[in-house]
C-alpha cells in the first residue's frame, strides 16, 4: 500500500488565462499533479465551481480559496489513506464536503485532487494512465469529434449553434482520423479566406468567421469536405453542439435564427438541416428541464446520436431519468460537472449497460492536462470532443491518443461508430 503523504495546490492558468486549481498528490518518495478545466456554457446541475467572487485581485475569478481548502483540509483527510483506492478517497471528499453539488469544498478543489491521485496511483504502479480505468484489454481508440467552427458562447460571431463538428466515421485508426481532419479544416481554411472572412480561431480552436447563419457554416464545411476528397454522411459527418440552454426563452427557441419559435417549428426545422446536411449528430438539442421535447426529437429522428451533455452533468441521477424518458442515446462525459473520478466512471458504466454512446469531452477553459485521452481509451469510450487542430491545450490530447496507438501496436482498434 502506498499512503498518501500529503496534497498541496496552487493556482494556475486555463486556455482563456482564468485562474484554475492545479493539485498535486505526494506519497513518501513521489508525487503526481491534475489541472482542473472550466465551462462556458455550463449546465445548472452542475457541480459548483468555486471561485472568489468578493476578492477583486482577479476580478472574481482566483481560485484561492479551493486551494486553501486542498491544502488544509483535504489534504488533512487524506493524509495515510491509499492511493491505489481511488473510490475511498473519492468518497472521503464526498463527505468530507457534504453538499449534493459540491458547494463546500468546490467540486474544481475535489477534481483535482481526485485526478492527481488516479495518475499518482498509475504512476506508481508503472502503468499507463489508459490502462487503469474499466478496460483491462481490447482497447478502443475513440473517434475524435472535432470541433471546426466556433459560435454561441464560444465565438463573438452570432452564430446560433455553438460547435460545428466533424467526424471522420471511415476512418481506420486514430492516425487515419486525424489526418482526415486535418485535410478538410486545411481546406475549410482556404474556402475561409477566400470568401474574405477571417480565419482566426475561437475558444475551443474551430474557426470563428462573422457569419451568423447556421445554413452558411453548414455550406462552408459541406465544401470543405468536398474539397478534400469526402464524401459528406459517409467518409466524414457532420456533429452538431447547439449548447440550447442559451437559446431558450418562455418555452421558445432560438436555434436556426434569432426569431424565438416553437419546438414544434424548432424539431421540423432539425429534420431540414439533418436530411439536407447528413447530420449524424446533436448535442443539447434543447433545454436542460424540457425533457419533454428531448423525446419528442428522438420520436422524430432516425439514426442520429442524440448527446445529452448540460442534461445530464455527468450525473446518474439524470442519467437514469434521461434513460426512462428516452430523452437521448448517448451522453457527454465531463469530469469537472460531478466532480470526482470514481462517480464519473460509475456514469460511464450505466451508460454503457443501457447502450448510450460514451463521449468523453473537454471543457471550453482546458490546459495542458490530458487526462481525457487516456480516460476515453481506458473505458473504450466511442468518441471523443476535444475541440479543433489548433490551441495546444485541444491538440494536446490528440496527441496523446496518437502515442496511445503507437504504444498499442497491432492491438490497436478503432471503437465502433456504427
Ligand atoms: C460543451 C462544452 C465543451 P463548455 O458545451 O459541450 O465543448 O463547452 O465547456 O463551455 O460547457
Ligand atoms: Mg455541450
Amino acid at each position: 500500500m502506498s499512503k498518501i503523504l500529503k496534497v498541496k495546490a496552487r493556482q494556475v492558468f486555463d486556455s482563456r488565462g482564468n485562474p484554475t486549481v492545479e493539485a498535486e498528490v505526494f506519497t513518501k518518495n513521489i508525487s503526481a499533479s491534475a489541472i482542473c478545466p472550466s465551462g462556458a456554457s455550463t449546465g445548472t446541475y452542475e457541480a459548483f465551481e468555486k471561485r472568489d467572487k468578493n476578492n477583486k485581485r482577479y476580478l472574481g475569478k482566483s481560485v484561492l480559496s479551493a486551494i486553501n481548502l486542498i491544502n488544509t483540509k483535504i489534504s488533512k483527510k487524506l493524509k495515510g489513506h491509499n492511493v491505489h483506492n481511488q473510490e475511498r478517497v473519492d468518497a472521503l471528499m464526498i463527505n468530507l464536503d457534504g453538499t449534493r453539488q459540491k458547494t463546500k469544498l468546490g467540486a474544481n478543489a475535489i477534481l483535482a485532487v481526485s485526478m492527481a491521485v488516479k495518475k499518482l496511483s498509475a504512476k506508481i504502479r508503472k502503468l499507463p494512465l489508459y490502462k487503469t480505468f474499466l478496460v483491462k484489454n481490447n482497447f478502443r481508440l475513440p473517434y475524435p469529434l472535432m470541433n471546426i467552427i466556433n459560435g454561441g458562447a464560444h465565438a463573438n460571431n452570432g452564430l446560433r449553434i455553438q460547435e460545428f463538428m466533424i467526424r471522420p466515421d471511415r476512418a481506420n485508426s486514430f492516425t487515419d482520423a486525424m489526418r482526415i481532419c486535418f485535410l478538410v479544416i486545411n481546406n475549410l481554411k482556404k474556402i475561409i479566406k477566400t470568401k474574405g472572412l477571417s480565419t482566426s480561431v475561437g475558444d475551443e480552436g474551430g474557426f470563428a468567421p462573422m457569419i451568423s447563419n447556421n445554413t452558411q457554416a453548414l455550406d462552408l464545411i459541406v465544401l470543405a469536405i468536398k474539397k478534400s476528397g469526402f464524401v459528406n454522411g459517409r467518409d466524414v459527418t457532420i456533429c452538431l453542439d447547439v449548447a440550447a440552454n442559451e437559446l431558450f426563452k418562455n418555452n421558445k427557441y432560438s436555434i436556426h435564427s434569432k426569431n424565438y419559435v416553437s419546438v414544434e417549428k424548432s424539431i421540423r426545422e432539425y429534420k431540414k438541416i439533418i436530411n439536407k446536411y447528413k447530420i449524424k449528430s446533436i448535442e443539447d438539442p434543447f433545454a436542460e428541464n424540457d425533457w419533454t421535447s428531448w423525446n419528442n426529437l428522438m420520436k422524430s429522428v432516425n439514426k442520429v446520436q442524440i448527446v445529452g451533455d448540460d442534461l445530464y452533468v455527468t450525473n446518474l441521477e439524470r442519467l437514469k431519468k434521461g434513460f426512462l424518458n428516452l430523452s437521448s442515446n448517448a451522453i457527454l462525459i465531463k469530469l469537472n460537472q460531478i466532480g470526482t473520478v470514481s462517480e464519473t466512471l460509475d456514469v460511464i458504466k450505466f451508460a454503457q449497460i443501457i447502450g448510450f454512446k460514451t463521449i468523453i469531452s473537454h471543457r471550453s477553459g482546458e490546459s495542458e492536462d490530458t487526462f481525457i485521452a487516456d480516460l476515453a481509451v481506458g473505458t473504450n469510450s466511442n468518441q471523443i470532443k476535444t475541440g479543433s487542430l489548433a490551441r495546444s491545450e485541444r491538440v494536446a490530447k490528440y496527441n496523446q491518443l496518437l502515442r496511445i496507438e503507437e504504444e498499442l501496436g497491432k492491438k490497436a482498434r478503432m471503437n465502433k461508430i456504427r
